[in-house]
């Protein structure tokens, strides 16, 4: 419990998923750590009045504004939290820099690489008026992750040799799934790499402490048209038995690529939603010389570890419950055995956004970290389209069996 009166006052921009994820974090937050600042969920900005003033009822804050330069302008907000679409990153994040404002950007950075460059650079300028920046790749602080973060880090798994990736969703296999902003080059930059790729990008680089050097990459959208979301149809998804109007696809819905690592590990990653039955499935293994570790979001407060050096007859892959207080953020829940949710990755997340701009250092992930992810990214897109390191399998005279 934050028993101190020094408030960071939060005005969050967008208040969908994302929004009421953060929400329920800066709720959250200064219940459960003791901080040296407070946040105060003092602004909520959304496009339509109704929905905006009803997402400040709903989530907890203490106003609402439809503007949100209006947010930015004011002087009595510290902190702007940006969980809009990827299409206004950029032009909210450079606007509260220059107002000296601190600010957490929902991942991916942006839907470019110029972008993200030009964000590094104002978060760079702010710096030094002590103005913090991060972006909120949340993974990183669910308490499994760090702990596989440390137990790279302690040498336990020795060289790494293996990175290997999964994030897999499912919920645009239905073709009539309209035509949302996600599906939207403009809108969202990409499809499931930006969304979902970003994660185990940034996810597998914190862990090993290495960076990826070189992709190559595939990527497909299946779905290619889809029925206009009826909002900016204005008709119901079929009219009188026929059809909506219907709308291009322009991202990808599955990209799948191998990696270097700058460590020399060799990397894979899928990042689909067509992964049909997966819901919301990320899986990282990573495998060393003398051990191997692997996370399951599923089952989010557990790792599988297997220690190499171990007497062979006691060898295989053990269960870490990782609820523990000596565990990364534990200590501040409940007893051993009390797992957490999805959701707590976002209260450490503001946990440790607080104490950084509380005392004055720069919080992590910074601009910095999401432009490097950005930058795989972009290069995944430029091998898939280059596609110049695919080798072509002849195809045989006769089907083969399979
Ligand atoms: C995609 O649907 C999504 O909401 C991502 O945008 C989030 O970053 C991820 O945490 C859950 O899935």
């Amino acid at each position: 419990m934050s028993t101190t009166d020094k408030e960071l006052r939060v005005g969050m921009v967008g208040y969908a998923f994302m929004g009421a994820a953060h929400s329920q974090a800066w709720r959250t937050v200064n219940r459960v750590f003791n901080l040296p600042a407070r946040a105060r969920m003092a602004l909520i900005c959304g496009r339509d009045t109704a929905k905006v003033a009803d997402a400040a009822d709903t989530l907890g804050w203490d106003a609402y504004t439809t503007d949100w330069r209006d947010l930015i302008n004011r002087d009595d907000i510290d902190v702007v939290d940006i969980c809009t679409p990827g299409d206004s990153h950029a032009e909210i994040a450079l606007a509260a820099l220059a107002a000296g404002k601190h600010v957490l950007c929902e991942k991916p950075l942006a839907n470019s690489v110029e972008e993200a460059r030009a964000m590094t650079a104002a978060a760079d300028v702010a710096r030094a008026a002590g103005v913090r920046s991060m972006c909120g790749f949340n993974y990183r602080r669910v308490p499994a992750v760090t702990m596989m973060r440390q137990l790279v880090a302690d040498g336990r798994l020795g060289v790494i040799r293996h990175v290997r990736a999964t994030y897999l969703q499912d919920w645009i296999v239905d073709p009539q799934f309209p035509l949302v902003w996600r599906l939207q080059k403009d809108r969202a930059g990409s499809g499931a790499l930006g969304d979902i790729g970003a994660h185990i990008i940034d996810l597998t680089q914190f862990v090993t402490g290495q960076r990826i050097s070189g992709v190559s990459a595939v990527t497909e959208t299946f779905v290619k048209e889809r029925p206009l979301p009826a909002e900016s149809s204005g008709l119901a998804a079929s009219v009188d038995g026929h059809s909506a109007p219907t709308g291009t696809v322009t991202v990808d819905d599955a990209a799948v690529f191998v990696a270097r690592l700058d460590g020399g590990a060799l990397a894979t990653y899928e990042a689909s939603r067509f992964a049909t039955g997966r819901k919301n499935a990320l899986r990282v293994e990573i495998n060393g010389s003398l051990g191997s570790v692997v996370f399951d979001l599923e089952r989010l407060n557990e790792l599988e570890f297997y220690d190499a050096t171990r007497p062979a007859v006691e060898q295989g892959f053990s269960r870490i419950l990782v609820t523990e207080g000596e565990h990364p953020y534990m200590s501040a829940w409940w007893p051993p055995g009390h797992i957490i949710g999805y959701e707590h990755s976002f209260t450490h997340e503001m946990r440790d956004f607080i104490e950084a701009v509380a005392t004055g250092v720069d919080p992590t992930p910074s601009f910095a970290d999401a432009l490097q992810v950005q930058l795989v990214l972009d290069a995944v897109a430029r091998s898939a389209e280059l596609g110049s390191s695919w080798a072509e399998v002849e195809p045989t005279l006769t089907a083969a069996a399979v």
